[in-house]
């Protein structure tokens, strides 16, 4: 018998490139680990100090998160992480591709590093 069309591939949905970064299949900065989260260095910075702060418990944009717990655990991990590297920083998501978004896989950039004012021209 046909599977239906929305079916999901016979092993599950195709990794997402972070979801490689995570399995080890792509090399990546890791600046830190745990259970439920990875933090890696941006492969093209946009501050002196670049991180993303990555969940392994998949969803493709940060509006997928519905759950109060599982949203706060990634701002108070990206916190963290965040005061691993710096005293000051800038934490930002992007949503979609109207938002900026280009890795499906929801992510908090880490920025920080500037000296003085970050918006100073
Ligand atoms: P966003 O636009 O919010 O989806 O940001 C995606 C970020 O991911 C972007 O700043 C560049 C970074 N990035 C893309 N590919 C790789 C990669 O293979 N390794 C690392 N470390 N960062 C990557």
């Amino acid at each position: 018998m046909d599977k239906p069309a929305s079916a999901p591939p016979p092993n599950g949905p195709a990794p997402t490139l972070f979801g490689r970064i995570i399995a080890r299949e792509i090399p990546s900065d890791i600046v830190y680990e745990d259970d439920r989260y990875i933090a890696i260095r941006d492969i093209a910075p946009k501050a002196p100090i670049h991180l993303l702060v990555i969940p392994k418990k998949v969803s493709a944009r940060v509006d997928e998160i519905t759950d109060a717990q599982e949203m706060g655990e990634l701002w108070l991990t990206a916190v963290k992480v965040a005061r691993q590297h710096a005293e000051d920083f800038r934490l930002l998501v992007n949503c979609g591709a109207g938002g900026g978004q280009v890795v499906f896989h929801t992510h908090v950039h880490i920025l920080a590093g500037w000296e003085g004012d970050p918006d100073r021209d």
